[in-house]
């Protein structure tokens, strides 16, 4: 080979690494804080693509001083001969000749190959600097690329190491020049760090921070048992309806597929599927094979033991994934990525295995532990319910047309259709909400009282719900529809008002009322449109002067500054319910928009109450009126 052609070659690759800084997002998407990130992942799949070639165990990321990064693997090291081709080292071949890695390496599984893979060169191209050292032969060796990937010497040898430590150690600080941001996010790399030591069993991948002297040690993540430990890591804070993960594998034709669930009493699920390490957001072939097997065994299984009826509808993929968690991961060496943000794996004949692998190993276990497998299709069984009452609950909201709804004769709706002005008080009791209604401002007031207690949905679905006549008038009053068809945009009110007594019956509805929104309507209480109204506890009257407050505390201290010969003339009554209250004084203590007191829900609120809610909810009536009478005062002071 002359000068003159090694010259030519040469120019071609600073051409190449141009094009990338000319146009960084067509290489890495954005040059924002995701594109910065991006660099690392690049760097970091090079070792993970080493970890399933079989060949690397560790894997060290460090955020240094200067917010440049290392990664460091523990692999054979990047090949250090010359490239026949470009006569470089294959060192310097892969780090400044485009998609040199997936060129040059040969077989195995690749992370590359989806949104990532565009290669270490692309990393070179949009640093300042990168440094590349390779453990290997008994020799490191060292090469450095300055602005954009110019070498400025041949890869050397720059001291021995023993002769069986292999690895590659990769610096680079990302060009300012370039990215929006220079400064790394922890926590981002390391739930993807995480993510990946999930995703690849035994692999210890460790993350440190050297920008802060204090932090020397980072974090180790290592999980021997692989996608099992991301479902129990995803499960932490739930409840599992079994107790151990349900892990599947088979490898076809070198294609490896792996799947862990569980179930939890949730009505979620939490399905994530992965190719070569890559998150496929929109599924694909293996996640197919999965759910259609999933589907075909539950609905089996439950048929032969009789769980399900002759008369029973077959179950739905839907209704066996309530409540599930899963990760589904498949290891490729050809893998096909489809769609428009390649999110989906297109290979056909993974779809086979997956269910061969899948329907095999679950039905296995729904055959070996029976009382699991029965508790399994009983939830499923009671999707399907709440699945068919969603689709009454959808007829019923559909064909609400409040004007013929007998329901109306209820609901005392306000003139206003203007849902931002509109409010509803949903009040305790007829004689409540008659006197609610002669208090009310008709413009943009609406009532809705309740007769009876509303159904605790804590322990019931939808189906049971909807049985409920209460709770078909709170449906159809808000307008938004419930279930899949839920729409915020349709709630009818801005303010939903509970309106109950100061006792423990009233904090008890109000607890009832809460568990609805919380569960059914959680949106709703999300955007902060749940409020809850603060009737007051006393009423002191002296001469023509009335003044109500809201607890004995407040009134105590309205009492103080009133003058002696005042005080000792003043009626002091507590208020019995709202019920007692006429119309105007009603209006006056808790409606009136000027006047009232009225505490906002939050999401918060509601967590925080979700212990209480599970005593106050339970199954059992009698401990629930035991705590209840107990923690009056407690429940009082709630925020709920
Ligand atoms: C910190 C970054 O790049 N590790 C790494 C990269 C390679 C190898 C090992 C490797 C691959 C192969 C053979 C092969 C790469 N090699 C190439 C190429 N860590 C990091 N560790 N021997 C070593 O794929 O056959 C590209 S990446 F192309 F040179 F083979």
């Amino acid at each position: 080979m002359n000068n003159e052609h090694y010259d030519a070659s040469d120019i071609q690759v600073l051409e190449g690494l141009e094009a990338v800084r000319k146009r960084p997002g067509m290489y890495i998407g954005t040059t924002d804080v995701k594109g910065l990130h991006h660099l690392v992942w690049e760097i970091v799949d090079n070792s993970i693509d080493e970890s399933l070639a079989g060949y690397c165990n560790n894997i060290e990321v460090i955020i240094n001083k200067g917010n440049s990064i290392t990664v460091k693997d523990d692999g054979r090291g990047i090949p250090v001969d010359i490239h026949p081709k470009t006569k470089k080292s294959t060192v310097e071949t892969v780090y400044t000749v485009l998609h040199a890695g997936g060129k040059f390496g040969g077989g195995g599984y690749k992370v590359s190959g989806g949104l990532h893979g565009v290669g270490a060169s692309v990393v070179n191209a949009l640093s300042k600097w990168v440094e590349v050292t390779v453990y290997k032969n008994g020799k490191i060796h060292f090469i450095r690329f300055e602005d954009g990937g110019h070498v400025l010497e041949p890869l050397k040898v720059i001291g021995d190491c023993d002769i069986n430590r292999t690895g590659t150690t990769v610096t680079f600080k990302p060009d300012p020049d370039i990215f929006d941001t220079d400064i790394y996010d922890y926590n981002t790399l390391k739930v993807r760090i995480r993510e990946l030591a999930f995703l690849n069993k035994g692999l210890k991948i460790t993350l440190r921070d050297d920008r802060d002297e204090e932090d020397t040690t980072g974090e180790t993540f290592v999980y021997e048992g692989g996608i099992s430990e991301y479902v129990k890591f995803i499960n932490q804070g739930k409840t599992p309806i079994h107790e151990d993960v349900i892990h599947l594998e088979g490898t076809e034709d070198n294609v490896f597929f792996e799947v862990a669930l569980q179930y939890t009493d949730g009505y979620n699920d939490n399905i994530y599927s992965f190719v070569n390490n890559i998150n496929t957001h929109d599924g694909g072939t293996h996640e197919e094979g999965v759910r259609r097997a999933l589907t075909r065994v539950i609905n089996n299984y439950a048929r032969r033991t009789g769980i399900l009826k002759e008369k029973d509808e077959s179950l739905t993929g839907d209704d066996v994934k309530e409540g599930l968690t899963m990760i589904i991961s498949c290891k490729h060496p050809n893998p096909q990525f489809e769609g428009q943000t390649k999110g989906r794996l297109g290979n056909s004949e993974v779809r086979k295995l997956a269910d061969n692998v899948f329907s095999e190993g679950f039905e296995k276990f729904l055959l070996e532990n029976p009382d699991e497998a029965r508790t399994i299709v009983e939830k499923s069984m009671l999707a399907c319910r709440a699945r068919n009452a969603a689709k009454k609950a959808r007829e019923i909201t559909r064909k609400s047309d409040l004007a013929i709804s007998n329901f109306f004769g209820k609901l005392s709706d306000c003139k206003s259709k203007d849902p931002k002005v509109s409010e509803i008080f949903i009040v305790e009791g007829d004689s409540a909400g008659g006197s609610a209604k002669k208090g009310r401002d008709s413009m943009t007031q609406a009532i809705l009282p309740l007769r009876g207690k509303i159904l605790n949905v804590e322990k019931a679905r939808l189906d049971r719900a909807l049985g409920n006549e209460e709770i078909r008038s709170i449906i159809t009053a808000f307008g938004t529809g419930i279930g899949d068809e839920f729409n915020l945009d349709k709630l009818r009110y801005d303010k939903i008002i509970i309106m109950t007594d100061a006792d423990v019956d009233g904090a008890h509805i109000r607890v009832l009322l809460l568990t609805l929104f919380y569960r059914f309507f959680r949106p709703i209480v999300e955007s902060g449109h749940v409020y809850a109204a603060q009737p007051p506890l006393f009423r002191i009257m002296h001469g023509k002067t009335r003044k109500y407050t809201l607890d004995e505390k407040e009134k105590d201290e309205y009492l103080a500054t009133l003058p002696e010969n005042v005080r000792a003339r003043a009626e002091i009554a507590r208020m019995k319910g709202l019920g007692e209250m006429d119309a105007e004084e009603l209006n006056e203590t808790t409606m009136d928009i000027n006047k009232r007191v009225l505490r906002r829900i939050t999401v918060d609120d509601c967590v925080a109450a979700d212990a209480i809610f599970e005593k106050l909810m339970g199954d059992d009536v009698e401990p629930r009126r035991e705590f209840i009478e107990e923690n009056a005062a407690f429940v009082e002071n709630l925020d709920i």
